[in-house]
């Protein structure tokens, strides 16, 4: 629980006192979703003994005999919102198949499980009513409802319908707090760079500001531009520019009446520990080692997970999905994708592809640092290889061990994924997971991907381990003409378990394999099949087609002298593009989605486009992409609608709930809260899991977000999202 929630709710209920709000509408407030289960159950659960289903518009369980606590077997909602002092009233209907005495719990998910409701429900075959009320003594948004039915002596099936919670002050999606309306980059500001921040303010007119260092002395001042209604916030905002103080020192504030933002530091290097912060992201996250306290230090240290010790039931021989083929595979190794424990091909590939280029644009700029070994924190530091290799070879070892073996059906294709049978709860380390793990059927997206980071494996480790880079060759190649062979098969777009990365357009990720492949092998027959373009929608993992000019701008010797030439034109006109919608905005993002709202990961968003407004910047020198890049920097540092830090351990309001099975401090104080460097997804309209429904509906787009373990759709971190900001983290250090 975060305190500003508390705080805000505490100004309410002084509110009230005051007869400011009027309590008696408070009791319309609904805190339960989808109580009327009209077509889906989501998002309620039940206990994977008791399996349930929407019946009739009612949601039915069918209850196990022979469990012994109440708890054994429930079905539930969870991250319930619940205000301290407040009452609350539940109301139900429900009918058994027996006549039964169950409970409804209203109460704490996690330990001390503190309770608001406890009651005993007798129910026979006929639909009865329920009504119960209760006064929370928590401020949380992390309560449960459910109905347990452990203990049965034999089998029945309950329904329930018409579930309602009613009760508490603060509207849904009401109460939040975003701090001093002066926006800064909380984290510092580079000496030589642009020094801008972002300030809410009603004034039609410029408004004064001044800059304040450590000592309370004033050391710039001036007047602010009227940037107007930003459209992706709401917000009324101005710009102050500092940008003429180069002058180091810590803890600057900036002013604006009688607001202060958050301290800054201006420094001639501020990101030279976050380029191995974001780095250090993907050895926390490594399957199949133990992570050793050495590297980590103790908080982090853990033992490996997925390596054939029980609990786990993988990862060293994993079957096929019931069905899809009939062998297993040693599949361990790599990182997991994200706040779960699954391995997705497809976005394994980009991460490390991402981290692959780095390297590549280290080598091409004369960046010593991102070619360095010792580096990291890591195994493999000083065996005379740079660290951010060793790191991508991590990941590209497993995507080879997901490639489908010959003589088996679908050789030299890769399995989309492997991951868990249904999802596991929070918290649980990797070697704690007890769920079987299953491959799923290979596609063509996960193999052309395959081949996109092998071939450029192969290119890259000639120099450092011909063996390995003869590994990646054939298997790129391999994996090339098995989806020449089976263009179109697509993962599928529903999923439990795990994450879907579905997509049903691979047109593109042909067009990326290729330039790949080219650039590696040289072969003309990999040429004619490089066809598209880089767009203003930049790259993510469906959308592969615009890494095709990335790679050929970053090798320009390795294509045609008119490739380069046509795919510089496209990476400049897209950075144009960025730089002046991240200057009409009224905080500095890069990406501004024509439809006006932010996607899952729009971090990430920003990231890829920064990736390629510095690629820009290597093509052309012009200072303009270099600006901006450091002016995105401050959107992800807290020069935003949110006053927020998206990266932990940056800036004083800095993310540090995020999504994530053993980061979970949140949720068990044992556990570690993220290490340093660890990005959230951001901002996302599509509101897609519980905890955001419940707290931030009618967000503006870029208030879309909250910093709660249990928004997995607005605050979870991904190896895809790390990598790119491991990559600009490196591209500004290297300025
Ligand atoms: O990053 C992915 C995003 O683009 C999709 O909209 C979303 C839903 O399919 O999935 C995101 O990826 C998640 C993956 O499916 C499972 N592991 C966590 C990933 C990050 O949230």
């Amino acid at each position: 629980m975060s305190a500003p929630l508390r705080l805000s709710a505490a100004c309410l209920s002084l509110a009230i006192f005051a007869g400011l709000v009027s309590p008696a509408h408070a009791d319309t407030y609904e805190r339960v979703l989808n109580g009327t289960f009209d077509s889906t159950k989501s998002p309620w659960w039940s206990s994977s003994n008791t399996p349930s289903r929407v019946e009739s518009g009612r949601l039915c369980a069918d209850i196990p005999a022979g469990t012994a606590d109440p708890w054994d077997a429930m079905i539930g909602q969870n991250y319930i919102p619940l205000e301290a002092g407040q009452p609350y009233t539940l109301r139900f209907t429900a009918s058994a198949t027996r006549d039964v005495a169950i409970r409804t719990s209203l109460q704490l998910a996690e330990p001390p499980h503190t309770s608001t409701i406890a009651e005993r429900v007798a129910l026979t075959g006929e639909t009865r009513s329920f009504e119960f009320t209760g006064t929370s003594s928590v401020d949380t948004r992390h309560a449960q409802l459910s109905f347990q039915t452990g203990g049965a002596t034999e089998p029945y099936t309950l329904c329930v319908d018409d579930v309602s919670l009613t009760g508490g002050v603060i509207p849904p999606g009401g109460g939040r707090d975003f701090g001093s309306p002066v926006r800064v980059n909380q984290h510092g500001y580079a000496a030589s760079g642009p020094k801008r921040a972002s300030i809410v303010n009603s004034s039609a007119e410029p408004v004064r500001w001044s800059v304040r260092d450590e000592g309370g002395d004033v050391v710039a001042k001036g007047h602010t531009r009227v940037r107007g209604d930003d459209a992706m916030s709401g917000d009324h905002v101005h710009i102050a520019d500092f940008s003429e103080l180069r002058e180091r020192g810590r803890g600057y504030t900036l002013s604006v009446g009688s607001e202060v933002s958050a301290p800054f530091d201006i420094l001639a290097n501020p990101y030279d520990r976050l380029r191995r912060d974001a780095l250090a992201y993907f050895y926390h996250n490594r399957s199949g080692v133990p992570i050793e306290a050495k590297y980590v230090g103790e908080d982090y240290a853990r033992p490996a997970g997925h390596v054939g010790v029980a609990p786990n039931t993988g990862d060293t021989e994993v079957p096929c999905l019931p069905g899809s083929c009939d062998y297993a595979l040693d599949v361990r190794g790599g990182w997991y994708d994200a706040g779960d424990h699954g391995k997705y091909v497809v976005n394994g590939a980009l991460a490390a592809w991402q981290l692959m280029d780095l390297y590549e644009r280290s080598m091409r700029n004369g960046d010593f640092e991102g070619v360095r070994d010792g580096l990291l924190r890591i195994p493999e530091r000083r065996n005379r290889v740079p660290d951010v290799l060793d790191e991508a070879r991590w990941e590209v070892e497993f995507l080879l061990r997901m490639q489908v073996p010959e003589g088996k059906p679908l050789a030299g294709m890769a399995h989309h994924k492997i991951h868990d049978a249904a999802w596991t709860p929070h918290p649980m380390l990797p070697h704690q997971d007890p769920q079987p793990r299953y491959l799923h059927p290979p596609s063509t997206a996960a193999t052309l991907n395959l081949a996109a980071a092998g071939a450029q494996c192969a290119r890259i480790w000639r120099f450092w381990d011909r063996a390995f880079a003869k590994r990646c060759r054939t298997a790129a190649e391999t994996a090339w003409k098995a989806a020449i062979k089976h263009p179109d098969r697509y993962a599928p777009e529903k999923s439990v378990g795990g994450g879907p990365y579905d997509d049903t357009d691979v047109s593109d990720e042909f067009s990326w394999a290729a330039a790949e492949l080219y650039a590696t092998t040289g072969k003309w027959r990999y040429l004619r099949f490089i066809d598209s373009e880089l767009t203003k929608d930049g790259f993510f993992w469906k959308e592969t087609g615009g890494l095709a000019d990335l790679t050929i701008v970053r090798l320009p010797r390795r294509f045609p002298r008119w490739y380069y030439h046509a795919a510089r034109e496209r990476v400049i006109a897209v950075a144009d593009e960025y730089v002046h919608d991240l200057r009409s905005q009224g905080y500095p993002n890069p990406s501004m989605p024509e439809d006006g709202t932010y996607a899952w990961g729009s971090n990430s968003a920003t990231t890829t486009s920064m990736v390629i407004m510095a690629t820009a910047y290597d093509v052309s020198h012009k200072r303009v992409y270099r600006d901006a890049v450091l002016e995105s920097m401050d959107y992800l540092l807290g020069r935003n609608a949110m006053n927020q830090s998206f990266i932990s351990g940056y800036g004083e309001r800095s993310s540090h709930n995020q999504h994530h099975r053993h980061w979970a401090h949140q949720i068990d104080p044992s556990l570690p809260s993220p290490p340093r460097g660890a990005m959230a997804g951001g901002p996302n309209s599509g509101l897609q899991d519980p905890m955001a429904q419940q707290n931030l509906r009618g967000c503006a787009p870029a208030t879309c977000y909250i910093d709660d373990i249990g928004s997995w759709s607005t605050n979870e971190v991904a190896i895809n999202w790390n990598s790119s900001l491991a990559w600009v983290a490196a591209f500004v250090d290297s300025l």
